[in-house]
């Protein structure tokens, strides 16, 4: 046995099916190594694809994605999604090629300290220097990657060492139990909330990755406490549930910050800062917060907590709803908020527009996707109006990154999610701007067999930033382009290629997509002239707000 035979060994140990990546020279012995084992190696076309997948599988299996990439230029495509992984707390395991120990101390072909690079944009990393190490090292990634906050971590394995004679086996996993949260910190916490007027839940996706949904839900249920979630905490709570006021985290005011105007207290359930910055919903930090979650809190001006019950967060909220004696109703104007947004996201049913309006094209699809399946949206400003119109039943059911927010996650996530939930309807949802920073693993879907659909929102342009610039100066520059034909790009690739024609083509048209046993491709004009409508509204809705 090799190294590299050990080190998938241990990966087999870990669980993992798949590892997504890139070959390369430095590799080869960990892929003739693959090739001998239970794992399935997903060959991408760009390491960045590689990364994303696994970035996206591990978010919604709670186990690291695994990825792969040669030394150098494969390691510095594939470091965007790493970053994604680490900053969105999605468990991941990148693993890069690299020259031997005897090459480093020169200035050697491809050569760069990937350490030292991923440093930064993981938990943890280490290089591979004693093969006996491995078992280790691998054991170590794992736990650090998969335990709270999740997120990436790195192993380096030089060329030479990757080849060298190992003896060794896996190790065994640690049983992780539970933490619980401190006693005091529970009596506190309920004795806050029972004397409360108006508390506010906020719910972030701590609660999704601890699957605490369901407790959750009781608890907003049985103390009569309204629930505002972040992007990524969506479906924590059913949208249709009485309680549910949707999702909060635009930059700019919506009905929702009048939530955050009228509390007396916060409780923050599995809440990470990243997500929506504190400073957004708590400026002057008057409001006070109970902070729920795994981990303590991040320190931030705006985000100084009353109480922190640290430990697992559904027996926390168990213990504290037996403790919490809470009679009051929420503010009536709480449960009127839900009458407006709910209205406002009604509203679209009927229009029949063309270029289609975002929050209608949003609702057709909502109405086509089951409440299992899943949409994955991309990064621009498809990603507000998802975020703001896209409601869900159950958690993980609509992924979106908004701690890294990196552009030309969908398409690969899409395929990840595919392969995690073959049965279910998936739908890439991106701009057409990142449709082409990764169309290319398109080929790897059809190759792979994972036929989900990609929705383009096709502007012509950079439409978040053209947006942010007309607010800002008026104008907008840099931000237009022209794009290839997507039907023909599709069917060049031998997926389907389909083009939006009228807004009540969009319908039948995904349908169709939805049940071809390939990817899908459909080109759908957007008209972004909502965007600034919608700007409009917002500074309309604050001054109502502030009378
Ligand atoms: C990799 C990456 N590059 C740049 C950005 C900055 N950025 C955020 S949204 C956006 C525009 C996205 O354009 P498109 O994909 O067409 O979506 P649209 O806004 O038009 O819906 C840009 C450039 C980013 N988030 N990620
Ligand atoms: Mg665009």
């Amino acid at each position: 046995m090799n190294t590299a035979e050990l080190l998938i060994r241990c990966l087999e140990n870990e669980g993992v099916r798949y590892v997504f990546g890139l070959p390369g020279e430095e590799n080869l012995d960990v892929l003739e190594a693959m090739k001998k084992s239970s794992i399935q190696f997903i060959t991408t076309r760009h390491e960045q694809g590689a990364a994303f997948m696994a970035d996206v599988y591990g978010r919604l299996t709670g186990k690291a994605g695994v990825c792969l990439s040669t030394l150098g230029p494969g390691a510095t495509n594939l470091m965007t999604g790493v970053a994604d992984a680490n900053l969105d707390g999605a468990p991941l395991v990148a693993i890069t090629g690299q020259v031997g120990t005897d090459q480093m101390h020169i200035e050697a072909h491809q050569y760069l300290d990937l350490v030292a690079m991923f440093a930064p944009v993981t938990k943890w990393n280490s290089q591979i220097v004693r093969p006996s190490n491995t078992p280790e090292i691998v054991r170590k990634a794992f736990k650090r990657s998969q335990s709270e906050k999740p997120g990436a971590v790195h192993i380096d394995l030089p060329e030479n060492i990757a080849a060298m004679p190992a003896v060794g086996k896996p190790l065994n996993k640690d049983k992780l139990d539970k933490t619980y949260a401190a006693f005091q910190s529970i009596t506190d916490a309920a004795a806050a909330i029972s004397q409360a007027t108006n508390p506010l839940i906020l719910v972030g996706n701590g609660a999704i990755r601890a699957n605490a949904s369901e407790t959750l839900t009781e608890f907003a249920t049985q103390l009569n406490i309204p629930v505002a979630n972040t992007f990524m905490g969506k479906g924590v709570i059913p949208y249709t549930h009485p309680l549910a006021l949707w999702a909060v985290g635009l930059q700019q005011r919506d009905f929702i910050n009048y939530a955050f105007d009228k509390t007396d207290l916060v409780i923050a359930i599995g809440y990470d800062l990243i997500e929506y910055s504190p400073k957004k919903w708590n400026p002057d930090g008057k409001i006070p917060i109970i902070h729920i979650g795994v981990t303590s809190s991040e320190i931030d001006s705006s985000y100084i907590p009353i109480v922190e019950v640290v430990g697992d967060i559904s027996d926390s909220l168990d213990e504290i709803l037996k403790r919490s004696d809470r009679q009051g109703k929420p503010d009536p104007q709480a449960l009127e908020l839900r009458a407006d947004i709910r209205a406002d996201y009604e509203q679209y049913a009927k229009d029949d527009e063309f270029p289609i309006k975002p929050q209608k094209l949003i609702y057709d699809l909502r109405q086509v996707m089951g409440p299992e399946d899943i949409v994955i949206s991309d990064v621009g400003a498809h990603k507000i109006w998802i975020a703001r119109h896209y409601h869900c039943d159950r958690p993980n059911t609509c992924l979106i990154s908004n701690g890294f927010a990196a552009m030309g996650i969908a398409i690969p996530g899409a395929l990840a999610a595919k392969l995690v939930y073959p049965e279910r309807k998936v739908v890439a949802a991106t701009g057409d701007g990142g449709f082409m920073m990764n169309c290319q693993e398109l080929e790897t879907a059809l190759r792979v067999g994972t036929a989900f659909v990609t929705l383009i929102f096709n502007d012509g342009g950079y439409g978040l930033i053209e947006w942010k610039q007309q607010n800002q100066f008026g104008e907008s520059s840099y931000v237009r382009f022209g794009n290839p034909d997507f039907v023909k790009l599709a069917e060049s690739m031998g997926l389907k290629g389909y083009r939006v024609e009228s807004t009540a083509d969009f319908i039948p048209t995904l349908k169709t997509a939805l049940a071809q046993d390939v990817p899908s491709v459909i080109d759908c004009p957007v008209d972004y002239r909502e965007n600034y409508r919608f700007t409009q509204k917002a500074g309309e809705l604050n001054s109502k707000m502030l009378e």
